[in-house]
């Protein structure tokens, strides 16, 4: 009853959207560049590309091109004896309303779906039990979405949120790639670092200046070292280059929750620390309480995290709504107790990471 199941993630994003919508409703574009976007005006317009489709991926035009230079590329284009690419103002009803469409075709397959934008969402598959299984799953998708939608997608699949999505892009367009755990580190290796999320432009030079261009080059650094050198965020970074994530799909219908969680800069056993760390998780998740929309909560979730990364949860609910900080933290070190010292930590495993969170808000 007990059995660990594996956790299996799916993360689907169309392909070239915008403009595969308007090649759907426009039969005498296909086969042509599409570029959907601001007007271009014969060149002088101003504003930017949506999106372009694969066609015109090919002249060099892509979301956030300046109009103007696609317009430009396409007069090249022609000059070469291509085709011009079709400009294409966008038809936002008409995207949501595909959208809606596609997602209740993945919500036919899996139990749980997070919409992560108009063209992308993640669903869990560890239901299916086997990632075998869950390629058959995607693959079911992807052909309901080709024959109904009559729109091309691409899926990926891993161990969790972060690699399903590095891999739904790895072969775009139509494709479908399968990155159990074993393999999920060995995947981002040669990845380059702005694959991971949290790295950005600025963060991207920071870590070039110090010799790091590609995934595996950061490996080198210890968490220390990464928190040393960018904070915080250092230290989600370590964990994510390491293809380990644990966020969870969040469905539009999950009440709503206010958590906080710390990563410890070194993993710890001692009693007295973590109780004080978990008493100042509480205070700042009752502050949060205090400051926003929601009164009360009923549910008190602690999470923690071992330093062999081996996560547990424990959550209880009230039989009446609360709003203090003092229940909070009977709860939470009521829940964590076990874990610091007794029956749920038999091998006296340091811990990583502590987590507290309130969920059942009114
Ligand atoms: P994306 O999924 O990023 O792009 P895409 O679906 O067009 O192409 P790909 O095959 O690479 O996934 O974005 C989805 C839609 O969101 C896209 O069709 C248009 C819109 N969009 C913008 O309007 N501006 C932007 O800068 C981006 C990136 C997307
Ligand atoms: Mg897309």
């Amino acid at each position: 009853m007990n059995k660990k199941q594996t956790r299996i993630i799916g993360h689907i994003d169309m392909d070239a959207f915008f403009a595969a919508v308007e090649e759907k409703d426009h039969v005498w574009m296909k086969g042509k560049p599409v570029a959907v976007g601001s007007d271009p005006l014969e060149g002088r317009g101003r504003g930017v590309v949506s999106t372009a489709n694969y066609k015109a991926r090919e002249y060099g035009i892509r979301s956030a091109t300046p109009i103007s230079v696609a317009w430009r590329l396409s007069q090249q284009a022609v000059k070469k004896g291509e085709p011009s690419v079709i400009f294409v103002q966008p038809n936002f009803e008409r995207y949501r309303q595909e959208s809606k469409q596609i997602m209740e075709i993945i919500r036919k397959h899996s139990p749980l779906i997070e919409q992560a934008s108009i063209d992308e969402a993640y669903f869990d598959l560890s239901e299916t039990g086997s990632f075998d299984k869950a390629v058959q799953v995607a693959s079911e998708i992807q052909k309901e979405i080709l024959e109904k939608q009559q729109l091309s997608a691409s899926i990926g699949i891993g161990p969790n949120k972060l690699i399903a999505k590095i891999a739904s892009d790895f072969q775009k367009p139509c494709g479908l790639t399968v990155v159990n755990e074993k393999e999920a580190e060995k995947f981002l290796e040669p990845m380059n670092l702005r694959k991971i999320p949290g790295i950005g432009p600025k963060t991207q030079q920071f870590l070039k200046e110090k010799g790091a261009e590609i995934i595996r080059d950061l490996k080198k650094y210890t968490a220390e070292e990464l928190e040393k050198m960018l904070g915080k965020l250092g230290l989600v970074i370590y964990e994510k280059i390491r293809g380990i994530d644990f966020a969870p799909l969040v469905s539009e219908w999950k009440a709503k929750s206010i958590g906080e969680q710390e990563t410890f800069h070194a993993d710890s056993l001692d009693l007295h620390f973590l109780m004080e760390r978990i008493e100042a998780l509480c205070e700042s998740v009752h502050l949060r309480l205090k400051r926003g929309e929601f009164t009360s909560f009923k549910t008190v979730v602690v999470t923690v995290r071992f330093s062999d990364f081996e996560t547990k949860s424990r959550s209880c609910t009230l039989k009446e709504k609360a709003n203090d900080a003092k229940t909070i933290k009977f709860e939470a070190i009521r829940l964590s107790l076990p874990f610091f010292m007794g029956t749920e930590n038999p091998e006296h495993k340091k811990i990583r990471l502590l987590g507290v969170r309130i969920e059942n808000l009114a």
